[in-house]
């Protein structure tokens, strides 16, 4: 059976290796759920796309001077999703991170649509999101459905309220947005403003907007991203930042206060494979940039 050792399996794991859970800061999983996507679904595709990418990029980061080969993850595998089922899908989210977190381990969540950070929210106490979306997500309801991707930071504020919710890098949004975020005085940045300022002022801003939060949490919208840089979401706004703008902000802000992070929104039928890539990356830098913390 020497025929065996020309098997691969590399690509089941998000980096190409798993390291045991014991030994492992962060603990990573996919959610392949998409049900309320309301223009490109897909995105319950993301996680395997994403672990497909990263074995095929190199893992040095330069900004850390680190290797994320001396970091690693523990790769738990997909959540046992509901399709269909939001509610359960996301109380399915809410178990898991809080087991991973009690364990005093770094969850890393890769989606799938955005409503899952709803089940962070649920989960977790004291905490800040920090997230980054081209929208702000704060419909009320959406096409009758209150637990639509489109409102899903209007829920989360409802469970972290409203100081603790920060938006990065929006430039989307209705007029009853737009009303809701002023009337409860919501902090966000627009990717216009990181577009014409350096980036790493910008994560100063945040740095000090933060400082005396507790503990935080990042959520990535991969839609964030300008679509030249990130073709391959549910709903592109032109018009976005950098993929350099968005990890010079990341690098300013973590801090060990970092509970976790996720990376959503990656659809890969609409991808040409450059989205998945630069998902894989953003959370090798992470991972880095966290390591000198934490
Ligand atoms: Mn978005």
């Amino acid at each position: 059976m020497r025929s065996l050792l020309y098997i691969n399996h590399q690509q089941k794991f998000f980096g190409g290796f798993n390291k045991n859970f014991s030994d492992s800061k962060f603990v990573l999983f996919g959610v392949p759920f998409d049900s309320t996507s309301s223009y490109r679904p897909g995105s319950r595709f993301g996680p395997s796309a994403i672990r497909e990418a990263s074995v095929n990029i190199e893992t040095w980061s330069w900004r850390s001077n680190n290797d994320f080969e001396n970091i690693g993850t523990h790769d738990l595998g997909d959540l046992a999703i509901v399709h269909g089922d939001c509610n359960e899908t996301i109380r399915r989210v809410s178990e898991v991170i809080k087991e991973i977190v009690n364990l005093k381990k770094i969850p890393i969540m890769i989606g799938g649509e955005h409503t899952i950070t709803l089940g962070v929210a649920k989960s977790l106490k004291d905490i800040t999101i920090l997230s980054f979306d081209a929208h702000f997500d704060m419909r009320y309801e959406y096409l009758s459905n209150k637990l639509s991707h489109a409102c899903i930071m209007r829920r989360i504020i409802e469970e972290i309220g409203s100081e603790n919710t920060i938006v990065v890098g929006v430039r989307a949004a209705c007029k009853e947005e737009i009303e809701f975020v002023k009337n409860n005085n919501i902090y966000f940045i627009s990717s216009k403003q990181i577009n014409m300022n350096s980036a790493k002022n910008i994560g100063l801003i945040l740095k000090e907007k933060l400082k005396n939060k507790k503990k935080i949490y990042i959520s990535i919208d991969m839609d964030v991203l300008d679509p030249s840089y990130a073709p391959g979401v549910g709903n592109p706004e032109p018009e976005g930042i950098s993929v350099s703008a968005l990890l010079d902000i990341i690098e300013e802000v973590i801090d060990d206060r970092i509970l976790g992070f996720d990376v959503v929104e990656v659809t890969p039928l609409y991808d040409n494979g450059i989205t998945s890539i630069v998902a894989s990356k953003i959370i090798y830098e992470i991972c880095c940039i966290a390591s000198r913390f934490i």
